[in-house]
């Protein structure tokens, strides 16, 4: 055998043995192994089921929306979508319990693709449910030529974690979902 092949046979053993270990760690609040081969999510990624679907709260480390939504597809998720008020209330509920209710984070809600019109990247679907904050969305536009276009959750005013468009190269939490 070639010491390639020999290689290549050592570490899949090492990895048999290290993913059989685990098998009989039932995690049920992590990613699984319907999302795709990136089975090493299984042990890192801590998830929080509400309803329908499982959260993950980027909160260890700030990134622009487009960074966010990578971040979410490589760990097998997309940023959030928020459909309903039930919805809205859990995921709120979730972050302030997590102690981070006056942070700002990103959804995948955007109106890059026209303007005034957000819809859900992770769905595709056009907002049905809306919490948007008072004088929101507002398209603000900046100094140098950045409007909004990105949904953010942010308590601006001590009322929730209400909805803000805001540039999407702006650096912020994030949460992610999973069905
Ligand atoms: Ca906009
Ligand atoms: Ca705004």
């Amino acid at each position: 055998m070639t010491r390639l092949g020999c290689g290549i046979l050592v570490a899949m053993s090492l990895y048999s043995i290290a993913y059989g270990a685990s098998r009989g760690n039932d995690c049920s609040n992590c990613v699984d192994d319907s999302l795709g081969s990136n089975t090493i999510n299984r042990w890192t990624m801590p998830l929080l089921k509400l309803g329908e679907k499982r959260y993950y709260l980027g909160i260890f480390f700030k990134a622009n929306w487009y960074k966010s939504a990578q971040y979410c597809r490589y760990h097998g998720m997309h940023l959030a979508s928020i459909s309903s008020q039930q919805e809205n209330d859990q995921l709120e509920k979730h972050i302030r319990d997590s102690g981070f209710g006056l942070e700002h984070f990103w959804t995948s809600g955007t109106d890059q693709g026209e303007e005034g019109h957000f819809f859900w990247m992770s769905t595709g679907r056009p907002l049905t449910f809306t919490n948007w904050n008072a004088g929101e969305p507002n398209n603000f536009r900046y100094e140098n030529g950045e409007e909004e276009h990105c949904l953010e959750l942010w308590n601006r005013d001590g009322k929730g974690l209400k909805w803000n468009d805001t540039p999407c190269s702006f650096e912020t939490y994030f949460v992610c979902e999973v069905n």
